[in-house]
Formats: C-alpha cells, structure tokens, sequence
C-alpha cells in the first residue's frame, strides 16, 4: 500500500484515535519519496506493519485508597516493534492516558530509538491513574497492583519500562521492587532506577541535558551564541527542570515555566535561588507552580501557556502533546522566535509546525531533541548487563556524542536545496531507514 492510502485505512480502523493518526501521519508524509524507492518496502507491506504495534496488553488495575475505597483503573502496555532491540519506552501515569496517547507514543518511540544509535525497539506503557493528591502508600499500592499484571510482559531482553509525565524515581522504584519479587530476579529490567539498585548517573537529568546539547548542535549551524538568549520553557517536571539547570549553565536566560494550572513569567531569566526553589518545590514538596509566584516577583497567569505571553529566542516545550497550536506559533514567530526545540513528545499540532517550517526557523521535533532521555536508559540497559556503573562525566560524554549524532543523521537526511534543514524529514528518514532495513531482513513476522 502507499502511505496515503495506509493513513486513510488507519484513520478507518481506528476512528476513535486521533493522537495516534496525527503521529503516524506526520511521519509517513514525510517519509514517503524515500519509501517509494524501495518497492520491496511495499511488495512487504511494510509500513503498514511498522504502523501497527505488535502487540497491545491492556488490563485493570484494583487497588485500596488511604479512606479503604477500592479503585479501579486501567492499565496498558504497547509493544510496538523490536526490528533493532528489546521493547523499550517509558510509562505514563495521568487522567488522561488512553489507548490512542500510549500509540502515538510508542510509535515515536520507535523511531526516536532508532535514532539514538543503540539497540533499542519501540514501546510506551501506562494508566489513566494519577498521581497528583495522592499519598506515598497510595502511589506505592497502585504500582504494585499495575505490576502484578504486567510483570510476565516485561524482562531485560524483551520489554524495558522507564518514567514518563507522572513517572519518576519514586514509581519506578516502586514497580521495580514489586517486578523483583515477582521475576525472582535482580536484573536492569526498568531504567531511570535509584542509584544505589542500578540506576545510571545522569538519567534523571538526561532528557533535559540532551535537548540543550542538540539545541547547541542546531544554533551552531547558524553561529548563533546561546548565551544571554531568553528561553520559554512550558512544563515544570523532569524534562523542564534539568534544561532549566542546564540552559543556566550555559548562560541562557529561562523566562517562562508552567504547570497544568498556569504558567510563570519572568522576563529577565530565573536567577539560581529561583531555580532552587522551583527544583525543590516540584522535585520534593510536590508543590504547584502558583507558589513561586507567592515567593517571587514574577507574573503568574492562571489557565494560560507560555507561547502567547512571553517575548523568547527559543522555545523549549517539555510539558505534553499538542500544547503549542498555530496561534501559539505565529505568536512565536511574531515575538522573535528562532528555534523550538521539543523537551515533550509531540507538543506542536501539525499546523504550528507548518508555521514553523514555512519561517524556516530552527525547529527540532521531539523525537530527535528529547532522545537523550532513552538515550541514558540505553546507556543504563548496558551498565546493567555488565553489572558495572560509569561515571557522571562518562555518560554525559556519552549523551553528547549521541545528540550530535543524532543532529548529523537529521542533517544528513533533511538539508534541503536552499540549505535549509528540516529536522521533521530528516529525524523521520534517518529513523525509518534502520527499522525498515532491519524489519526487511527477518522477514514477515
Ligand atoms: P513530569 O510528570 O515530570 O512533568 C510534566 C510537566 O508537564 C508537569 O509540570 C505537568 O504539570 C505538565 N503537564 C503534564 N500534562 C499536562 C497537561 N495536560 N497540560 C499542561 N501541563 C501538563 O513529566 P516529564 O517531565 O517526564 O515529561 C514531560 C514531557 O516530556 C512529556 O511529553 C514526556 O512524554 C516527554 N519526555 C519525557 C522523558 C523523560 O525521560 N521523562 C523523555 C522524553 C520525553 P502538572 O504537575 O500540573 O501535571
Ligand atoms: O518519551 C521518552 O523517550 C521517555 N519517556 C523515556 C523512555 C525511556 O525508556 O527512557
């Protein structure tokens, strides 16, 4: 079939999931001149068996809340290729988790670790649970129950879970033990692990680091200098935190951060106590973002994102899918935007990235800049199976070399005649090729 003819049929088989649709869509109108040099690609019908996961689980999840209330919530996990390695992917926990989110995410995650350059196949995993309001035990309680279905699915060689939005270190040491007890086995099973059980140095900060070496990688293209730049972060969680930490590093000025219930303006750029106090009220208070606004001089706008309130170079969207629309885009643009660089999986609507693509600004897809996270969990999966752990300055080498890797693989499949390049194309070729190539090679399975 041909890749209009195979979002057409998806779109009919699966009515009801629109975030899927918009994920597959994006890459197959991208990837089609390449597949359409291949027609073995076709003769195998093979995009419509890279489309489609290989295998769903979904399942409830009873658990007993802190008043004795008996909760039921459902789980999932989506299998979707392991053409170049294990099942891998994080796991999300939030109200809104369906069926339709959990594929479109596992679909990008396949590409994404095909471009990471490590052995890693495509998977996403999670529940409609969230964590938000609930107690230590409680949380503890739900990832018990969520393992004790799942565990038969996972393994060091066949499916390896991490965090996503609503997991962190304390889910995933949670599902951990629970996954222990029941494998009777001590193997690097999940990543983004504590220290002291496996967990690799530099996971935590990964995703976050990672997007700002790529975004250094793409203003380098331009000699841009990203010191004094003003950077629009949206999200206050893992991935926006740590590239807050580093974009400080680097000279940068953060003017903007959010969470679910407002945003935060800060038009000359976060000093250090500032960022202290945010690490610390999100990573150990579990807090709100309105409370910096209690604290700091600042402008806080309830309900709102950052794209239409703040004037930025570079926007950094790490909160969740579908948060920058063409408003928010033109906004951007408007304002004097010249790069996005995406911390979140697919945050811009396929309309904000036309707005983009058309000014021929530097615009990153997730699936290339937020790479770095998986990218660590790679680097775990190996530090796991040689029961060894490398250094903090080790790994982050290591993420270096792979963002820019990943840059000159996007450079290298998306430079355009005018020499412009498209970083949606080039991720999507770069990351199709090697599971094609590798998905034609075992044959039809
Ligand atoms: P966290 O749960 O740590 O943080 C998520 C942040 O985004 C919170 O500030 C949260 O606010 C906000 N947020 C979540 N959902 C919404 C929503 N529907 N509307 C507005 N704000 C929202 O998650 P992460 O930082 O891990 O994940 C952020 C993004 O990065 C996601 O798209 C994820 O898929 C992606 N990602 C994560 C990686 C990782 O290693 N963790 C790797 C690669 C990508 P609130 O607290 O109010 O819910
Ligand atoms: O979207 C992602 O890449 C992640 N949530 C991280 C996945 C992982 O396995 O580390």
């Amino acid at each position: 079939m041909k890749a209009t003819e195979v979002i057409n049929d998806l779109r009919r088989r699966f009515p009801n999931e629109p975030e899927y649709i918009q994920a597959v869509e994006e890459v197959l109108t991208t990837i089609e001149d390449t597949y359409n040099e291949h027609p073995e690609f076709e003769r195998y019908n093979l995009i419509e068996r890279l489309c489609i996961p290989d295998r769903i689980f979904s399942f409830r999840v009873s658990w007993v809340d802190d008043k004795g209330r008996v909760q039921n919530n459902m789980g999932y996990r989506i299998q979707h290729n392991n053409a170049i390695g294990p099942y891998k992917g994080g796991i999300r926990f939030h109200s809104s988790v369906n069926q339709s989110i959990l594929k479109f995410l596992a679909f990008e995650q396949t590409f994404k670790n095909s471009l990471t350059t490590l052995a890693m196949g495509g998977a996403k995993g999670g529940s409609d649970f969230s964590p938000r309001g609930k107690s230590d035990m409680e949380v503890m309680r739900f990832c018990q129950a969520f393992i004790t279905e799942l565990w038969r699915q996972i393994g060091p060689d066949t499916d390896v879970p991490a965090g996503d939005i609503g997991v962190g270190g304390r889910e995933v040491g949670y599902m951990y033990g629970m996954y222990k007890k029941m494998a009777r086995e001590f193997t690097g099973t999940f990543t983004g692990k504590g220290r002291e059980f496996g967990g690799s140095l530099i996971r935590p900060e990964a995703t976050g680091f990672g997007n700002c070496y790529f975004l250094l990688n793409m203003l380098a293209t331009k000699g841009i200098d990203i010191k004094g730049k003003r950077v629009a972060i949206s999200g206050s969680g893992n991935v926006a935190t740590y590239t807050a930490v580093k974009l400080m590093e680097l000279g940068a000025k953060v003017v903007s951060m959010s969470d679910s219930d407002g945003t935060i303006i800060v038009p000359e750029g976060l000093t250090e106590e500032q960022l202290h106090y945010i690490l610390d009220l999100k990573n150990i208070y579990r807090g709100r973002i309105r409370e910096f606004a209690d604290k700091y001089p600042c402008t806080y706008l309830a309900g709102e994102r950052p794209w239409q309130n703040v004037k930025c170079d570079i926007a950094m969207p790490s909160a969740t899918q579908n948060e920058i629309d063409d408003d928010d885009a033109r906004a951007l643009l408007a304002n004097g935007c010249i790069a996005v660089s995406e911390g979140a999986n697919m945050p811009s609507t396929p309309e904000a990235i036309k707005e983009f693509l058309n000014a021929k600004i530097l615009y990153a897809p997730g699936k290339a800049a937020n790479a770095g996270g998986v990218a660590v969990s790679g680097l775990e999966m190996a530090q796991n199976s040689q029961k060894m752990s490398w250094t903090a300055e080790e790994v982050d080498t290591r993420l270096k070399n792979i963002m820019a890797e990943i840059h000159h693989q996007c450079e290298l499949y998306g430079r355009q005649p005018d020499g412009y390049i498209n970083y949606v194309k080039g991720a999507n070729v770069a990351g199709f090729m090697k599971v094609a190539n590798a998905m034609m090679a075992q044959g039809i399975v």
